[in-house]
This record gives C-alpha cells, structure tokens and sequence, in this order.
C-alpha cells in the first residue's frame, strides 16, 4: 500500500520548503512515486517595490535572501544599466565579478558542508550535540576515519566562508548584503592595497578548494555510485550565464540543453504559469515583464506558493550543473552526484578566473559611470545566482518602478506542476528514488539537497500557519 510522508519542513536548505512524497512498492522495491514541492511562504517583494525609486531596487532585492544578494544586486544592476542605457568602465564590470565570485564560493562550500554532507557521513560519536543531532543515521553512510576527515573540514569551512565575506566585502563595502553596486558600475575604486588583500585571500581560499574541497566531494561521492542514476528528473537544462569577461562572452555560458541538443536561451519563451499556485489565474501563463502577484490562499487544486517557470512550457532545471553542461566542462550526466561534483568544480573555475581578474583591475579608476534617471523604461536584468539563472524584470513609469518581477532558481527548480501536468524539476527528480525505511527517508533528503534549494529565495514572506495533510505520516528530519 503507497505511504505519503510529508518532510515538513525539509531542514538544512534556506527557508521553509515541505516535501510530499509517496512511496510504493515497484517490483518488490520501495521507491518514491508522486512528489510535490511545497513552498510554505508568500512572495511579495514584487509588491513592496511598486512605487519607489528604480535605484531602489539594489538593496532592496538583497533582502530576497541573505545567502545570494549579489546575484539580486547583480540582477537589478544590469536591470538599472539597460534602464539609463549606461556601460560601467572594466573596473566596475570586473568589480561586479569579483565580489559575484566570492558569493558563490561561499555559497558553493556552504552547500557541500554544512547542507549536503550530513546527509552521507555517520558522525555517531564524533558530533553528538545540537546542531548535528537529532538527524537520520543509514546503514549506507560513511563512518570512521572518513567521516572524521569530513567533520575536521566541515570546522575549517566555515572559516573558509568567513573569508570569502572578507574578501568580497573589500569591494562590496559590506556583506552578506553589498553596498557598492549601483547603475553604472560599482562605487569601489580598486586601489593597490585592496587588490592585494584581496589577493591574499582568494589564494588561501583556492588552496582549500584545491586541496579540501574538490577531494572531499570526489571521495564521499566515491562512496555513493548508485546516486548517479539516482535524481535525474527532467534531462533539460538553462542558463542565463554569468560573469562578462574582458575579451567579450561570459565565463559561463548561457544557454539551454534539451532533448540532447545544446540550444541559445531567449528570455523572451519565458512564462510562469500558476495552476498549482496559491495565485488568482489572472496572474498564469505571463511573461515576467508583464507578470502579476496576487495571492490567493483559498485556490482550489493549487499546493504552494511558487509559480512555475516555463521556458515554452517546458520545465528547466537550473544551477552549477545546468552552467558546466552548456559550458562544455561536465557532462558526466544528469544525477544527484554530478550535481554535487559539477558545483566542487565549478567553484574551482570561478575562483581561478578571479585571480586572473584581479589582474586586469586599473588601480586608481572608477568602477562607475555617471547616469541619469529615465521616467520610463523596460529593463531586464539577467545573470546568474550560485543555485542557477537569476532574472530581474522592471518596468519605470513616471520615474518610479511600475512592476517588478523576480524569477530567481529555485522557483524554477521547486515549481510545482503546470496546466499541462508536468511536474517541476525537482518533482520530477525525486520520482523512483529508493526508499529503504519510510521513517528515515535520507535517500529523499539527498535528492532534495542536490538542488541546493533556497525557499528564501523562492517565495519572500512567511505564512504564519502552516498546513498539513490529514491521514499523512509526518516526518520531521530534525535540525542537523
Ligand atoms: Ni536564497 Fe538564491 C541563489 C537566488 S535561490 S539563495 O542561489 O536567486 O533561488
């Protein structure tokens, strides 16, 4: 007889995300038949931001999220820079990068230790307080001397992350929220004594990475190979791409993978559709230049309160593997391991390419060019966020935002279903995950963190309640 189990809330993610899955047994196999994302706040900074200055967006999309408000400052920046049709100098576009960077190390390296790891290691004995307890503990994790290595590094990361704040904050003026980037560039002049300390830092943090990260990820998932066919969802991937480079084109790539072709992305087949979503259907099928927000928490058949993106209806996952895939450097597969394995490596090539970026900073110039206020316009700011592609829509009426839109990642990558049925990515991802004991599902657990989800991001307000499904089991995985 199928269980549904409800993960209420999924721990060690940003913000509340429940999961509902329902478990059967296939040819004498337990594994994972029905899921849905359910995402327990409501979005409203499109709301907040209707009515202010356009420069306003910068730190206020910030407060989206405290784990990526570079990639929203970056977002409403570009937004801002095609709104006053202004180019920042090489400084500020390399400014942008660097400080980008520094956010998705810290981002990438919190995911693999302090979110994901836990989910593979049996610490029983070498962490035994809170916050490491209580968590599930599974005849297939990795124990010993293994475990004892990952623990040690899991202490030093959180050091490394520190850093990577440091650093990053040189030329962000503060973080995790920046107050440097504006329209135009970045208000930071470089000088020699901060490319320098910067420098300093970013070679420690490397040799981490080097020597630390990429071998503890190699090695634990050394442990783990039926994961490679475990969490494969979909099979489509999109980018935005990120971090513009000197010579022209982007570090990363934008683009799109889909039914085995690599194909260009156009914002234009974007569209969010709000079938299963706590939103009046006026707000369904629109395009995000164009999008609405209106809540509806009474709608029937509707789960959540993340939309769906759709790329011509078509449901894309999003993140380090999605980039490294339409980069050309990952295409091992599509699974919960070489989501873990393409975000080591792709913290490695963003972190080489600073050092070289910090090269071609002019000691001494502006990061910024000078502009004036449009009293209308329609822009679009695109890049990319640590957990995928990250777009900004704003439109300016009589000098003040008329409409904002966010559709950060994780809407995209813990959208619930569309009119068409279709199941959003990580939905689709969990379905035929194996499920040994139903009061310990952290082969679940492991395909849900693989996507680095981020509900902070994903909706922005918090509903006081909280709903529960009668009749379900309902298990809670505990703070670890
Ligand atoms: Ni809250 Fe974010 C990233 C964005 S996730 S962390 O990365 O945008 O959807």
């Amino acid at each position: 007889m199928a269980t549904t189990i409800k993960l209420d809330p999924v721990t060690r993610i940003e913000g509340h995300l429940e999961i509902e899955v329902t478990i059967d047994n296939i040819g004498g196999a337990p594994q994972v038949v029905d899921a849905k994302c359910i995402g327990t706040m409501f979005r409203g900074f499109e709301i907040i931001l209707a009515g202010r200055d356009p420069r306003d967006a910068i730190p206020y999309t910030q407060r989206i999220c405290g784990v990526c408000p570079v990639s929203h400052a970056t977002a409403s920046s570009l937004a801002l820079d095609s709104a006053l049709s202004v180019t920042p100098p090489d400084n500020g576009r390399i400014l942008r990068n660097l400080v980008l960077g520094a956010n998705f190390i810290q981002s990438h390296i919190l995911h693999f230790y302090h979110l994901t790891a836990l989910d593979y290691v049996d610490t029983s004995g070498i962490l035994t307080d809170s916050p490491w307890t209580p968590r599930y503990v599974t005849a297939d994790m990795v124990g010993g001397s293994t475990a004892q290595a990952l623990v040690n590094n899991y202490l030093q990361a959180l050091r490394v992350r520190r850093k990577s704040h440091q650093m990053g904050a040189i030329f962000a003026g503060k973080l995790p929220c920046i107050a440097s980037f504006a329209a135009g560039g970045c208000t930071e002049t470089p000088t020699d004594d901060k490319i320098a300390d910067f420098r300093t830092l970013l070679t420690e943090i490397r040799s981490f990475i080097d020597n630390s990260f990429i071998p503890d990820v190699t090695t634990l998932i050394g442990y783990f190979p039926t994961y490679y066919s475990i969490g494969t969802g979909h099979g489509n991937l999109l980018a935005f791409g990120a971090f513009e480079q000197s010579a022209g084109g982007k570090l990363l790539p934008g683009g799109r993978y889909t039914g085995g072709s690599l194909l260009s992305t156009n914002e234009a087949a974007i569209t969010e559709d709000v079938t299963a979503s706590w939103f009046t259907p006026q707000c369904g099928k629109k395009h995000p230049s164009v999008g609405e927000t209106i809540p509806d928490r009474d709608k029937a058949g509707a789960y959540t309160w993340l939309k769906a993106p759709r790329y011509a209806d078509v449901p894309y996952e999003l993140g380090p593997l999605a980039r490294m895939w339409i980069a050309g450097e990952y295409t091992n597969g599509i699974s919960v391991l070489d989501r873990l394995m393409a975000r080591a490596l792709e913290t490695k090539k963003i972190a080489d390419a600073m050092d070289s970026w910090l090269d071609e900073l002019t000691p001494g110039a502006s990061g910024i060019t000078a502009s004036s206020l449009p009293q209308q316009a329609l822009a679009i700011g695109l890049t990319e966020a640590p957990r995928g592609a990250l777009g900004h829509w704003m439109s300016v009426d009589g000098g003040l935002i008329s409409r904002y839109q966010v559709i950060t990642p994780t809407g995209w990558n813990a959208s619930p279903r569309d009119e068409l049925g279709q199941r959003g990515p990580l939905e689709a991802a969990l379905i035929g995950t194996p499920t040994a004991d139903t009061s310990k599902p952290v082969e679940v657990l492991r395909v849900i963190h693989s996507f680095d989800p981020c509900l902070a991001c994903a909706v922005h307000m918090i509903r006081p309640d909280s709903q529960r499904i009668a009749g379900s089991v309902i298990v809670q995985p505990g703070i670890s």
